[in-house]
């Protein structure tokens, strides 16, 4: 079996070309040409010289649609997964246009390069719980009506359609996972459970003495993102496609986990927070809350790391950043001429 991944060098597109690794897929990643390394999430993948041959990195863009389109002629993949967005809701406040560019054209884009190829390759479409955004009902599922409150939200509305719509018109084995939040160690440091274990663990180890946040009243359905990458493969591997949410049933406010990482850190997260305004969205998403049964039933998905465990393996690898981190500065001290300190 052959898998295309885009989004590859993110939180997720790791974990899944893990995955199918391990299940003997051959891997094939799209990758952007960037003036610094940007595999960092996949070089111990890349770097084993078993796995070596099973995983080949292209380069290309989501804004670039002939490149979409020769690949998918190149590679014929028996599926594609389509992880690759500019992923922080934050950030496509400030950048709706690219936003929406690489979120929601790109996966028109693949979807046509997929069309025109004509051969049966199964397509996943990373689908996100943002699009229930200013929910309508508690909580949410596959029936729940979307009302996105981003530009990043819109755009995988949009791509949510297409894909939907690419499965009835042309019989495409289309399927929408709907993920709710999910993080790892892996997670971008701006998102907010890598960016509260990333401080936690500095100030811990003396490396840093405040931590600016926005909205922390803000609810979120939190699971592990190793758990998750199963349920998109999952998808892909039935006999009807279809559309399924993904979650953990539990939501917490970003407060609790500040009360789990610090309280596990033995520090008050009170003397270290402050407020910036500067964190707030434009229009926020209050509470999310997913409701996985259909994922459950017919997928026989269910998440296995409780959010206690989530917290404590991100502090727990953060710890270790930190006190690498503290290692070299203390060298770095030791080892300067007198002059530059
Ligand atoms: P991530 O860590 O931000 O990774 C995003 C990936 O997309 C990176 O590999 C990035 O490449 C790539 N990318 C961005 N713009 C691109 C472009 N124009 N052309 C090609 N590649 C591009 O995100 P993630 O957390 O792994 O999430 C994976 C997908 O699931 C995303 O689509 C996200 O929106 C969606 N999602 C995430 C969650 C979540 O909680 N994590 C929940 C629901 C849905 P670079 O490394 O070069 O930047
Ligand atoms: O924010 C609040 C913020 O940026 C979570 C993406 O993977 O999940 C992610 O989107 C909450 C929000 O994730 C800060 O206002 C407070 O309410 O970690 P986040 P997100 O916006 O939920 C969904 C499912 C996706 O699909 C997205 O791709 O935390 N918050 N203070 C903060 N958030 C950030 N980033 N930084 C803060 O300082």
């Amino acid at each position: 079996m052959k898998a295309f991944v885009t989004g590859i060098t993110g939180q997720d597109g790791s974990y899944l070309a893990e995955f199918l690794l391990a299940k003997g897929y051959d891997v094939w990643g799209l990758i952007r040409r960037s003036s610094s390394f940007n595999t960092g999430r996949i070089d111990h993948l890349y770097l084993d010289p078993h796995e070596q041959p099973r995983l080949r990195l292209v380069y290309g863009d989501m804004t670039d649609g002939s490149n979409l389109s020769s690949l998918i002629s190149e590679i014929k993949p028996d599926e594609i997964y389509n992880l690759a967005a500019q992923s922080h809701v934050r950030v496509s406040f400030d950048q709706p246009i690219y936003s929406v560019n690489a979120g929601a054209l790109g996966t028109l884009r693949l979807l046509e390069a997929l069309r025109s190829c004509n051969l049966p390759i199964k397509f996943y479409q990373a689908s996100s719980s943002e699009m229930y955004g200013k929910v309508v009902e508690t909580p949410q599922s596959e029936t729940t009506p979307f009302y996105p409150r981003s530009p990043y939200a819109c755009a995988k509305l949009y791509s949510y359609w297409q894909a939907v719509n690419y499965r009835e018109a042309y019989g495409i084995f289309a399927c929408n996972g709907i993920l709710f939040n999910h993080e790892s160690p892996r997670r971008g440091e701006t998102f907010v459970t890598r960016k509260i274990t990333r401080a936690a663990t500095r100030i811990k180890c003396g490396l840093q003495d405040r931590l600016y946040l926005g909205n922390l009243d803000a609810k979120r359905d939190w699971g592990f993102a190793g758990d998750y990458v199963e349920a998109m493969w999952l998808m892909l591997q039935q006999n009807q496609p279809d559309d399924y949410v993904i979650a953990t049933g539990q939501t917490r406010s970003v407060r609790e986990f500040l009360d789990e990482v610090f309280g596990y850190l033995d520090l008050d997260w009170n003397q270290y927070v402050r407020i910036d305004p500067r964190y707030f969205r434009p229009s926020e998403v209050d509470l999310l809350l997913g409701d996985a049964s259909k994922a459950r039933r017919v997928l026989n998905w269910q998440p296995r790391v409780s959010f206690e465990q989530l917290a404590r393996m991100m502090v727990d690898a953060d710890m270790e950043l930190a006190r690498r981190e503290r290692v070299i500065q203390n060298h770095g001290k030791e080892g300067a001429a007198p002059w530059s300190q």
